[in-house]
């Protein structure tokens, strides 16, 4: 896997997605058109740093799906394929889109490409997932993602120093067990795909790196499919968190924010100084179930892509979790 990304077409693609952008003349003489092709695959992806791995139905064989990223006012060319060696009909819901979801996020069967068309015309921080019934399966089993959708006027908001999506999303065991899903018996709470994926503590965890002073802009979505997320800094204060990611929707320290299932928004915050600041969600049954990040703020930070380790690398093996003490 590999991420590619194309500044100004401004778009992120990883794996089996093909991501092209065509400047189209019209009024619009900013506007891109974005080809963005994703394949459902069905396949195993590891799940936490002892190499687990689950049984999961993922957009391009990753856990979210690809970061797709345009401006304001573009337009996206949409194709999802399912392949015949697929056993289950698939779908694709974007929440950046205004368009008819009967005739566009209708579930098309194994062998088959669905294609639609939209325009995104507000700008923020867009959930996508699959819509396939049992819809709850579908998202619990990996099919969703991230759209960012930059504002046209880069001026409306503070420039970020550095950036990051995360995802967060329930993880149950058996992936079989839909009743489960729906009695909200999950068994953990990731992080862009992974138990503890950014706890350095945690053998084959990573963290997320910044330097302090440096405007750390944080994309986050809540996929669900149950519970509510409320996104808090340990050891700091969100200098502003923006509704659904849009600059007009601007609150300023906020110290836990609440991002239900289905929903996003744009946290920014400015660390004041070296150490480590975990980002939680401070419901705690899922930051000590998985949901933590560890936001390291060190002057020699390197940089770092938007969604660090999609797909999980395992480099040392799961011996104990010792999550942080939570304030
Ligand atoms: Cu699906």
């Amino acid at each position: 896997m590999f991420i590619i990304r194309l500044y100004q077409g401004l778009v992120f693609a990883a794996g089996l997605a093909t991501i092209t952008s065509v400047t189209i003349p019209s009024t619009l003489a900013l506007a891109k058109t974005h080809e963005v092709s994703m394949t459902a695959v069905e396949t195993e992806v590891v799940i936490d740093g002892s190499g687990e791995k689950y049984a999961a139905w993922t957009f391009n064989g990753q856990m979210p799906g690809p970061v797709v990223r345009v401006t304001e006012g573009d337009t996206v060319k949409f194709t999802l394929t399912n392949p015949a060696t697929n056993k289950y009909p698939h779908a694709m819901d974007f929440h950046a889109a205004e368009i008819d979801f009967l005739k566009n996020y209708r579930a098309i069967n194994a062998g088959e490409t669905i294609e639609y068309t939209f325009v995104a015309k507000k700008p923020g921080i867009f959930f996508y997932h699959c819509g396939a019934p049992p819809m709850i399966q579908h998202i619990a089993r990996g099919m969703f993602g991230a759209i960012i959708v930059d504002p046209k006027n880069a001026k409306a908001w503070a420039k970020a120093d550095r950036e990051y999506v995360l995802i967060q999303s329930e993880h149950f065991k058996n992936p079989e067990d839909v009743q489960g899903m729906f009695d909200r018996k999950f068994d953990g709470i990731m992080f862009n795909g992974g138990i503890f994926k950014y706890h350095p503590f945690v053998s084959g965890g990573g963290k997320l790196d910044a330097k302090p002073g440096e405007r750390v802009r944080i994309y986050f979505v809540n996929a669900g499919p149950n519970e509510f997320s409320a996104f808090h800094p340990i050891g700091e204060i969100w200098d502003n968190v923006y509704e659904s990611g849009n600059p007009a929707n601007k609150l300023t320290g906020v110290q836990t924010y609440v991002v239900g299932p289905g929903s996003a928004a744009t946290f920014d915050v400015v660390v004041e100084s070296a150490g480590a600041y975990p980002l939680v969600t401070h419901s705690l049954t899922g930051a000590l179930r998985g949901a933590i990040a560890v936001l390291l703020a060190s002057p020699d930070a390197k940089p770092q892509p938007l969604m660090p380790m999609v797909p999980w690398k395992v480099s040392v093996p799961q011996t104990e979790i010792t999550p942080v003490p939570m304030q």
